[in-house]
């Protein structure tokens, strides 16, 4: 039977489903396979079923892509299993993940187009990679002559031109305006402010709330998981410690509700979901073929 989830690693949306199926009671590798889709979007395109984002979840004959119709699967798969919706607060939950989901385009870009946000959020991956010979002979060769700085530099304007490519991309297939207009701002401090500004709407349900999670649930809800993607970036280490840090991390400052909920789903999901050492993680290698199962269509 499979059980296998496609993600990228430091993805937030990968690390939210992750998230899921273990307040569901499973572990990667324990209980299921993860595998790793390709960085280009045609690559992904001949492998993922549309719209060929991570995550994408094979569960024995169905296939399910994005995090919110996962969580929603794992709810009717694995009923008597913490809910991920609870039946009382159903649509709570679903308006606050949006507006967690919100919080992507900023997330993003305070921790890649924001030097220092990128620096401490992937620097070291970035270095690890190219030592590795991954990105090509040419980084390893600029590596090798340009000073630590200026490679710094370098490999960061290549890194902010591609994220300020895919908001512009995202922006016009989405009709979203956050990811249009986020695409071409310089101003950190502005983001930052955005960023807070987005976050307190989640604070304030939580600070609400008489657990540490939203709508009075005893564990993390679909709208808590969408959260915890985004603050593995911000605050954590996206599950791979040593290798991603924390971009912003006085982000949620002054915030209760939502710094009691990151340090409740810390202690909870970690080191159980750390992907740093995983022994049976590979890229996909058979394309998964045929649309998706789940929601099924009318
Ligand atoms: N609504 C989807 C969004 C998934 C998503 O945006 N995934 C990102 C990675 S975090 C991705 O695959 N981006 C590549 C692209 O948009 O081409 C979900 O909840 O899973």
């Amino acid at each position: 039977m499979v059980k296998e989830l496609i993600i990228w690693r430091g993805s937030q949306y990968s690390t939210k489903v992750i998230a899921a199926l273990h307040t569901k009671g499973l572990k990667p590798e324990a209980d299921y396979r993860l595998r790793s889709a390709p960085n280009g979007l045609e690559e992904r395109k001949k492998l993922l079923p549309a719209p060929y984002t991570v995550p994408v979840l094979r569960w024995d004959d169905e296939i399910i892509s994005g995090s919110d119709n996962i969580c929603r699967f794992l709810d009717k798969q694995l009923s008597s299993a913490p809910p991920l919706y609870p039946a009382a607060s159903d649509g709570e939950v679903r308006r606050l993940e949006e507006a967690a989901a919100a919080l992507y385009w900023t997330n993003g870009w305070l921790s890649t187009i924001d030097p220092v946000g990128m620096e401490e959020w992937s620097g070291q991956r970035a270095r690890n990679a190219v030592a590795k010979g991954e990105v090509g002979k040419l980084a390893k060769f600029a590596q090798a002559v340009l000073p630590q700085k200026t490679f710094g530099r370098v490999m960061h304007g290549v890194v902010q031109k591609d994220f300020r490519a895919f908001l512009r991309r995202r922006g016009e297939e989405t009709g979203s305006e956050a990811p249009a207009r986020l695409a071409d701002e310089r101003d950190s401090a502005k983001v930052l402010d955005e960023a807070r500004t987005l976050l307190r709407v989640l604070d304030d349900a939580l600070v609400a709330s008489p657990t540490p999670y939203c709508c009075g649930s005893a564990t993390p809800t679909a709208a808590d998981l969408t959260l915890y993607g985004m603050l593995e970036r911000w605050l954590g280490d996206s599950l791979c410690p040593g290798m991603n840090g924390a971009s912003t991390p006085t982000i949620a400052d002054g915030m209760a509700g939502v710094t009691a909920a990151w340090q409740a789903m810390r202690k909870t999901f970690r080191p159980d979901i750390d992907l740093h050492d995983l022994k049976d993680y590979k890229d996909l290698e058979e394309p998964i073929t045929g649309p998706t199962t789940f929601p099924p269509s009318e």
